[in-house]
């Protein structure tokens, strides 16, 4: 198979051996970030199908996620970057219930790549402790992340235990992950936040609204 073929393949197949040396040719040709984007992420795509359909089994989407991270770790010292922070501080978690940590990684990436401090606290988070890391670190937003549809229900309860404590106008909320529409945060949720909450399609969406939020 050609080079970035394989690479896809590599993933789809929770295949590990080699991995570094396809990155580092791959590397020879596009930038890191193109490679997630155009690679590595269709490899990640064509496993949520083949799972969605049943014609992969669990342990084998868990190999598939661990190539996938270790890809993006292999290649992440290799992206352009203005680590400086100062240019404001994103808190993000994956909420309660919720163990997909992929999509807000690189949103980590991404947002602390270009000149952001993050937060990042992990999954499986529950408001409280969302709450508590966004005091301690006085930080200019919230990034909730959540691939599990029953995590749009939890986001929603979250935004609400925001309102009644009276911190929605603290804290604008930013929100990701695959079960998720636009039209879901950006028209109900809005009505149920206090605050601002704006939907990001992806990590670059995420960086270009902390860049509005910040400017
Ligand atoms: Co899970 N899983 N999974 N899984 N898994 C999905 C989400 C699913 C859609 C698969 C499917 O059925 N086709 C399905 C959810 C169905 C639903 O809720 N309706 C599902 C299921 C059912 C489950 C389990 C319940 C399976 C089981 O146990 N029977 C279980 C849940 C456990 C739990 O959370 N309590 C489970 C477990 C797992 C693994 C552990 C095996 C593994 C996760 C490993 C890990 O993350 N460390 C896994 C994986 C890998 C997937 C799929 C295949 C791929 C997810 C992924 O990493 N994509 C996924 C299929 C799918 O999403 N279609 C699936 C790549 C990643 C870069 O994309 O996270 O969407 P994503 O992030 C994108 C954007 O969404 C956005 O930016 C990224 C791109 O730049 N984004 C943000 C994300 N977060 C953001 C936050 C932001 C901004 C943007 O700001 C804060």
């Amino acid at each position: 198979l050609p080079l970035f073929e394989r690479l896809q393949k590599r993933i789809i197949d929770g295949e590990r051996n080699g991995l570094e040396e396809d990155l580092e040719a791959g590397m020879q040709e596009k930038a890191p970030l193109q490679i997630i984007n155009e690679d590595l992420l269709g490899g990640m795509k064509v496993v949520g199908d083949l799972f969605g359909s049943g014609q992969m089994q669990l342990p084998f989407v868990l190999q598939s996620a661990e190539v996938m991270k270790a890809a993006v770790a292999y290649l992440e010292p290799h992206m352009e970057k203005d680590d400086s922070g100062g240019k404001g501080k994103l808190l993000l978690a994956t909420v309660k219930g919720d163990v997909h940590d992929i999509g807000k990684n690189l949103v980590d990436i991404i947002v602390s790549n270009n000149g952001y401090d993050v937060v990042n606290i992990g999954i499986k988070q529950p408001i409280n402790a969302i709450i508590e890391a966004a005091e301690e670190h006085k930080v200019d937003a919230i990034g909730m992340s959540g691939l599990l549809v029953k995590s749009t229900v939890i986001m929603k309860d979250n935004l609400q235990e925001m309102n009644s404590r009276g911190i929605s106008d603290k804290y604008p909320v930013m929100l990701g992950g695959a079960a998720l529409t636009r039209s879901f945060v950006e028209q109900d949720l809005d009505e149920v936040y206090e605050g601002d909450v704006r939907y990001a399609k992806d990590a670059f969406e995420g960086l270009h609204l902390m860049d509005r939020l910040m400017a």
